[in-house]
């Protein structure tokens, strides 16, 4: 399988690391830690250091409650880093979900869009397509400040399904090409920790539906109801989620702690690779 983007056709083959630059003051682990322009290049270039596959850059947080930004000041954010980390020889993903922002992002050098909205927003369509991106799209449910009233669920696992093949085929319908496109669950967005429990349980599932799989673990709040841990101490329980989410056909992680994801698919491919030895 591979996920085609606009300069990069990314093999996957192999489980890959998307690395998060949050360029916001108020993301939920890392807010205001590279918030100015120097800052978060320096990050992106830690980050492909480390081994990065490709770079993920947001100038809006998605936390829970988190306030909305407008065009221009989430754009005043990331430019000069997307401008940057477009030369760094690695994918680049824009977060965002509104269709100006997205076009600034292409016209900018942007290889992806990563839409919390699944291009739901009016105009994000028509603002992807013809481009060449690749598209992430992901279940979510109304908007950050309002999405913890909407996680109620029969069956999570069929709902999320059926949304993410519906706006698969609405991004094709629109003319984005089939491999352009990756799915994600959506871990944490309008769903409570069973919710994102539950799914995980059933990925499979979605990784059925034909596209690849990018999911988000990384330091998220389920991980510290599970473990009692707050934010900064969520490592070990993001790898415990990244590998299981691989295990069952995730083929992109998107997460903070790029040196040790990789460390820790490292080890899941030299298991993969070896043989078991012959017993007499
Ligand atoms: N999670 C977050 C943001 N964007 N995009 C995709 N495709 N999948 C995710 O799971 C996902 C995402 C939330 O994490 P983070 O960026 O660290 O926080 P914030 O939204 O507060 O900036």
């Amino acid at each position: 399988m591979h996920w085609q983007t606009r300069r990069f056709r990314i093999d996957l083959s192999r489980p890959r690391v998307m690395g998060i630059v949050n360029v916001t003051p108020d993301s939920f682990s890392d807010g205001g830690s590279h918030d100015d322009s120097r800052a978060a290049i320096a990050h992106c270039e830690r980050l492909v250091a480390e081994g990065a596959d490709m770079l993920d850059i947001g100038g809006e947080s998605t936390r829970p409650g988190a306030p909305r930004v407008d065009v221009d000041s989430e754009w005043a954010r990331i430019d000069k880093v997307l401008v940057a980390a477009v030369t760094m020889g690695v994918p680049v993903s824009v977060d965002t979900y509104k269709p100006e922002v997205m076009r600034r992002a292409l016209e900018a050098g942007a290889d992806v869009i990563n839409d919390v909205q699944a291009l739901q927003m009016p105009g994000a369509l028509a603002a992807v397509a013809g481009s060449g991106a690749g598209v992430c799209l992901m279940h979510m449910r109304g908007e950050p400040a309002s999405m913890m009233d909407l996680a109620v669920y029969g069956d999570v696992v069929a709902e999320v399904a059926a949304f993410l093949a519906q706006r698969a085929q609405a991004a094709r319908d629109s003319g984005i090409p089939a491999d352009c496109i990756a799915l994600d669950p959506g871990y944490g967005f309008a769903k409570k920790g069973e919710h994102n429990l539950g799914l995980l349980a059933g990925q499979r599932h979605l990784a059925q539906l034909g596209y690849p799989l990018l999911v988000g673990w990384s330091r998220k709040r389920t991980l510290g109801d599970i473990t009692g841990r707050p934010v900064d101490q969520r490592l070990p329980a993001s790898l415990a989620a990244a590998l299981k989410a691989v295990s069952l056909g995730a083929n992109l992680l998107r997460v903070h702690d790029v040196a040790a994801t990789v460390d820790a698919l490292k080890v899941w491919a030299a298991v993969d690779a070896a043989t078991i030895p012959a017993t007499e």
